[in-house]
């Protein structure tokens, strides 16, 4: 039996190459080994303000963006999770069994939430148990994500072990699994913050659909600092940055790439990661452009992976409704 495999991503903006290489290239690579469920995460995406027809164009764009990356549908189910309602329906279920002081600690909500508190609203908070009932729902056993969402997927270990512990074994307890090289891409702008979708800033990240100048630029733009030697030395975090990207799209080990840079200076380094960076984002456009040409193509992948996972998900909350005492 494979290992059943579920990860996400909010369309909350343009995807980037951080979202690329800590997630969705993990995915195509371990599509033959797992089974595979990958999903659009709209519900989340309306935790923060948000203008519903950009949502809805968004949507579309990361479906595109799936299909183009490679994720082939006859290797994964690939959907969007509000035609799907059992996620918030099990969301609920699950934030009865979520303590508010595991919710507390969780640091994403505290860096969004900043001085905001009276006017978020309460979904950015409890956001963790409708990520929790994404995962649980399918009994997954592996969630590949980048770094930053590793406490989300152990507070989601927690929730199914309290609730396997209160009414009965109802849920597999899934582990996160997170890439050696590239799980934590920095901001190109300010190599101190993530790379982020929602980050303001022209230059802060590369998109896979941007221009290929502009990707260009921002790349060889990139902070860096005054130093001239060229090692992996995370101390030196724009450099750091740039020789992570490059180590994640060439496959090389950070002793060849130090060999391969030694005597060269930071240019010639932005350079080569941009060559690299768009060998892998040119043909990603290409294919997206064609794939999007047709968007029933992208409607009947979508209805189709809806109906192959009803039935599990109809198991698991037939299960879950039975021993919470609703059936
Ligand atoms: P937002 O700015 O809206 O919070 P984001 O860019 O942080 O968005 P998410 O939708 O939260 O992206 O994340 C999608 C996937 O990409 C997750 O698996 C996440 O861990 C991963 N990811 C996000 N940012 C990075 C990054 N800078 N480096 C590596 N992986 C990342
Ligand atoms: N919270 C995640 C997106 C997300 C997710 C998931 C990832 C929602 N549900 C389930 C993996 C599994 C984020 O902000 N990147």
């Amino acid at each position: 039996m494979k290992k059943r495999v579920f990860s996400g991503i909010q369309p909350s903006g343009h995807l980037h190459i951080g979202n690329y290489l800590g997630s969705i290239r993990n995915w195509v690579r371990d599509l033959d080994s797992r089974d595979n469920i990958f999903c659009v995460v709209d519900q989340h995406a309306i935790t923060v303000d948000y203008d519903p027809s950009e949502l809805r164009a968004n949507v579309r764009e990361l479906v595109g963006l799936y299909l183009a990356c490679g994720l082939d549908p006859d290797k994964c189910n690939l959907f969007v999770q509000s035609h799907i309602p059992e996620h918030t329906e099990l969301a609920w279920l699950l934030t009865c069994v979520t303590p508010m002081g595991w919710l507390e600690r969780m640091t994403q909500f505290k860096d969004k939430v900043g001085s905001k508190r009276e006017r978020v609203g309460t979904g950015l908070f409890t956001y963790p148990t409708l990520m929790a009932a994404d995962i649980l729902l399918y009994q997954s056993h592996e969630v590949p994500v980048g770094d930053d969402q590793k406490q989300h997927v152990e507070l989601t270990r927690d929730i199914a072990e309290r609730f396997n512990h209160k009414f009965g074994e109802v849920f597999v307890v899934p582990e996160p699994v997170i890439p050696e090289v590239g799980a934590r891409i920095m901001g190109f702008d300010d190599p101190t913050v993530k790379m982020s979708k929602s980050a303001e800033g022209q230059h802060h990240s590369v998109a896979l659909l941007d221009d290929l100048k502009k990707a260009r630029k921002t790349i060889m733009r990139a902070v860096t600092d005054s130093g001239r030697d060229i090692v992996f030395d995370p101390e030196r975090a724009g450099l750091y940055n740039l020789l992570s990207v490059y180590q994640a799209l060439t496959g090389q080990s950070r002793d060849e790439i130090a060999t391969h840079f030694e005597g060269k200076g930071y240019g010639d380094l932005k350079k080569e990661v941009a060559e690299a960076v768009i060998a892998e984002i040119e043909p990603i456009q290409a294919r997206y452009r064609e794939l999007t040409a047709d968007p029933s193509h992208i409607d009947g992948v979508l209805a189709q992976s809806v109906a192959n996972l009803r039935p599990i998900v109809d198991q698991t909350m037939d299960a879950v409704r039975r021993a919470m005492g609703h059936r």
